[in-house]
C-alpha cells in the first residue's frame, strides 16, 4: 500500500497511523522468516506499525507502510530490531541489541515457564517440602527479574513466585509460598536456581470472591440501562473519531495499548490541534517490604510485559455500559501469528452531571447545560492486578486520564498470628500484603496550535508588600531547558504547569495554553540509591519535558526488562536541550501509594488515580455556550416502589 493520508482517509479505513492489520503482521513475519530469522529458535516479541515521521504526515506525502519488529534468537540469547518496508517487502534495518538487552516478556513465555518449572524434580521436591504436592493446583507466577547488582550474563531471567490453590477455583493469592523464588531462564527453558530464604508455612485460610464461595448475590440492586434513543453522538470512520468538537484517531500498540493520535478541537469552524499523540508509556510497582522476596518485586508492567498484549476482550454490560463502539487490538504472538484481541478498546459517552448553570434570582429563570464525556478505555490484566486506562474527553476541551486499579493484591506469607510493619495483615493465618506503589507515566506530544510550544510552572505566591495580609497571585516561570523542566508537584504552592504557544494569542493577547493539573502526583518512596529508583528515574519526579525526537518513546528506556538503569528520560535530558518554542513532549508521573486496607481483600474495589488537562486561555470564552438546552421533565411516579411502610 502506498496511499497518502488523504487517499487512505477517503477509502474510509486506511490511514498511515492505522495499526498494522493481521495481513500486514503476517507479511512482516514471513519476510523475516524467509531471511534473517529463518531459524526455529527465533521468537517475535512484537510486530507493530512504524509510525511515519511527523514531517511525512504533515506534508501529506506518500508514506510507506513499515513494521517495527523485535525478535529474540533463543539459541544465542541475542535480541534484534528489524524494520520492514511492507510496500517493497524489504528488511530496511536489522540491528542486534547487544548481549544483556532483554525485550519484554512474551505471553506464551508465562505458560512455558510454569510448565517447565513444574517439570524440574528439584522444584517438585521443594514444593513438596512446603506441602504442595498437587502440581495442578500450584501457580508459578513469572515476575520480572529486575536488576540487583548481579550480571545476568545474557540470560533472560524470571523470578517466579509460588502460590497454590486448595481447589481448582480457589484464589491462589491467599496461599503464597513465602521465601521461595524459582529463578528461571526463558531462553534455555531451565530453572537456574531455587532461592529458598527459609521455611514459612503456606497460609491455608481461603480468600475467595466467587458466588459459590460468598453465597447468593443481594437482590436490592436494580438494573441501570443507558439508553441513547437517537444513537451516540460520535461518528467513527475507520479509526477516526469525531465527537462534538473533538476529533482524533484511535491507535493500539503492544507496548502501550490504546494510543490517541491527532487530538483536535473545532473552534470557530477550525480544527485546532491540541495533542499529536498521547498514551500510557510506563509504570512501575515497587514494594516497600525489605524481606528477601518482596524487596525484589518491582514490576514495570508496561515496558517489561507489553501491557497492550495483556488487554482484555471487553464485554458489554460488564466492562462497559451503553452505546458502545469497540475497536479490536491486533498484536502478534511469539511465533509471529497475528492475534486479534476482540473489543480491546471500548468507546462510549457518559452523562456527566452539569456543564454549567445559573439561576437568575432576579427574574426567576434558570439556565442549565448538561455535561457529557467521551470515554475511551482498555483494561489489562497483569497477573494479579487489573488496570483500566481511561481517557475522558469533555465538551469544554478538558481531557482527563484515569487509571482504575482492581484485581488481587500481591500477597506474602508470615508466621500465623504475626504482624509486619511493612504490610497489612489480612488474616490470622499468616497472610499479609506489603505496602507498595503503582506509578504511571503518560507521554503527551503536545501540539497546541502547532508544534512550537513552551512550558511554564505556575505557583501561587504571597507578595512581600502585603498590607491586607490577604493578597496572593500567580507567578509564571518559563522552563527553558530539559533540566529546568524536571519538576515535582507542590500543593503548598497550588502548583500547576501550563503548555503554551507563544505565537498563537487569545482574545487578551496572551499565548494560548492548556494546563496540566498535577493530581495524584506521587513519586517513588524508595531511596534514590535503590536499584528500582535507578531503573525508574522517571518516577522520581512528576514532570519531565523533552525536545521531540521520534525515537524517544519510553521513559525508562526502550528495554527496561533487566535494565540496570539510567535509560530513557535521565539519559535524554542529560543533553539539556532547549524546550522553549520547540516541538516538545510532556511526560507526567502520577500514581497510587498503596497502603493496603483489609477492604482490598480478597478482590480490590476499584481505586482510581489520574490527572486533568484543561484549556487555559486556549479559547476566548467558555466554549460550551452553544450546548443545547435540555427539556425539563415532570418526575414520573416510580413504577417500582421506593417507600416502605
Ligand atoms: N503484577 C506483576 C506481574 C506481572 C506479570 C507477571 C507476574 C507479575
Ligand atoms: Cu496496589
Amino acid at each position: 500500500m502506498t496511499l497518502n493520508s488523504e487517499a487512505r482517509t477517503s477509502v474510509g479505513v486506511a490511514h498511515p497511523l492505522d495499526p498494522l492489520s493481521r495481513e500486514e503482521i503476517s507479511q512482516a513475519v514471513s519476510i523475516l522468516n524467509e531471511s534473517l530469522a529463518a531459524e526455529d529458535s527465533f521468537r517475535f516479541v512484537s510486530v507493530e506499525l512504524r509510525e511515519p515521521s511527523k514531517a511525512t504526515l504533515r506534508s501529506g506525502a506518500v508514506s510507506a507502510r513499515e513494521a517495527d519488529v523485535v525478535l529474540i534468537d533463543r539459541a544465542t540469547g541475542l535480541a534484534y530490531e528489524a524494520v520492514i518496508d511492507l510496500d517493497s517487502g524489504i528488511v530496511t534495518r536489522w540491528r542486534e541489541l547487544g548481549l544483556g538487552v532483554q525485550p519484554p516478556i512474551m505471553l506464551d513465555e508465562f505458560e512455558e515457564c510454569e510448565v517447565n518449572c513444574k517439570r524440574d524434580p528439584r522444584v517438585v521436591e521443594v514444593l513438596a517440602g512446603r506441602g504442595m504436592t498437587d502440581l495442578d493446583l500450584v501457580c508459578i507466577e513469572p515476575w520480572s527479574a529486575g536488576y540487583f547488582g548481579e550480571d545476568a550474563e545474557g540470560r533472560r531471567l524470571m523470578r517466579c513466585l509460588v502460590f497454590t490453590r486448595l481447589d481448582p477455583d480457589d484464589n491462589p493469592y491467599a496461599h503464597p509460598a513465602e521465601n521461595l523464588v524459582l529463578i528461571y531462564d526463558l531462553n534455555s527453558g531451565k530453572v537456574v536456581e531455587i532461592e529458598d530464604n527459609g521455611f514459612v508455612a503456606v497460609p491455608r485460610a481461603t480468600g475467595n470472591y466467587l458466588p459459590q464461595h460468598v453465597g447468593p448475590a443481594r437482590t436490592d440492586i436494580k438494573p441501570i440501562e443507558i439508553s441513547q434513543p437517537e444513537g451516540p453522538s460520535f461518528i467513527v470512520t475507520g479509526n477516526h473519531v469525531q465527537w462534538g468538537n473533538w476529533s482524533f484517531r484511535v491507535g493500539f500498540t503492544p507496548r502501550e495499548g490504546l494510543v490517541l493520535h491527532q487530538m483536535k478541537f473545532r473552534d470557530k469552524g477550525q480544527d485546532r490541534s491540541v495533542i499529536n499523540r498521547a498514551s500510557l508509556v510506563e509504570m512501575v510497582v515497587p514494594y516497600g517490604d525489605p524481606s528477601p522476596v518482596q524487596a525484589k518485586k518491582n514490576a514495570f508492567d508496561a515496558g517489561e510485559y507489553n501491557i497492550g498484549v495483556m488487554a482484555n476482550s471487553l464485554k458489554l454490560g460488564c466492562d462497559c455500559l451503553g452505546e458502545i463502539q469497540y475497536f479490536d487490538g491486533i498484536v502478534a504472538d511469539s511465533h509471529g501469528n497475528p492475534m486479534t484481541i476482540k473489543n480491546a478498546i471500548c468507546m462510549h459517552e457518559e452523562d456527566d452531571s452539569i456543564m454549567w448553570k445559573h439561576f437568575d434570582f432576579r427574574n426567576n429563570s434558570a439556565e442549565v447545560r448538561r455535561s457529557r464525556k467521551l470515554v475511551i478505555s482498555f483494561i489489562a490484566t497483569v497477573a494479579n492486578y487489573e488496570y483500566g486506562f481511561y481517557w475522558h474527553l469533555y465538551l469544554d476541551g478538558t481531557i482527563e486520564f484515569l487509571v482504575k486499579a482492581t484485581g488481587i493484591l500481591s500477597t506474602a506469607g508470615q508466621p500465623a498470628g504475626e504482624k509486619n510493619k511493612y504490610g497489612q495483615t489480612l488474616n490470622n493465618d499468616g497472610l499479609y500484603a506489603p505496602i507498595h506503589q503503582h506509578i504511571f507515566n503518560v507521554r503527551m506530544d503536545f501540539e497546541l496550535d502547532g508544534p512550537h510550544n513552551a512550558v511554564y510552572e505556575v505557583d501561587t505566591e504571597i507578595p512581600t508588600d502585603n498590607p491586607t495580609l490577604s493578597a496572593f497571585y500567580t507567578v509564571d516561570r518559563l522552563l527553558e531547558t530539559e533540566q529546568q523542566a524536571i519538576r515535582k508537584a507542590d500543593s503548598s504552592k497550588h502548583r500547576f504547569w501550563k503548555i503554551v504557544n507563544h505565537n498563537s494569542r487569545n482574545l487578551v493577547d496572551e499565548p494560548v495554553a492548556y494546563r496540566l493539573m498535577p493530581t495524584d502526583a506521587i513519586t517513588l518512596a524508595a531511596h534514590d540509591d535503590s536499584y528500582v529508583s535507578q531503573r525508574a528515574q522517571f518516577a522520581r519526579n512528576n514532570l519531565w519535558v523533552t525536545a521531540y525526537d521520534r525515537t524517544e518513546r519510553f521513559p525508562a528506556g526502550e528495554y527496561p526488562n533487566q535494565s540496570t538503569g539510567g535509560d530513557g528520560l535521565p539519559a535524554w535530558t542529560a543533553a539539556n536541550r532547549n524546550i522553549t518554542d520547540e516541538d516538545l513532549v510532556v511526560w507526567y508521573t502520577f500514581g497510587m501509594h498503596h497502603v493496603v486496607r483489609l477492604e482490598d481483600w480478597p478482590v480490590m474495589p476499584r481505586q482510581h488515580v489520574g490527572f486533568m488537562l484543561q484549556p487555559h486561555g486556549f479559547f476566548d470564552q467558555n466554549p460550551t455556550l452553544d450546548l443545547p438546552r435540555t427539556e425539563a421533565r415532570e418526575q414520573e411516579t416510580p413504577t417500582h416502589c421506593c417507600k416502605r411502610d
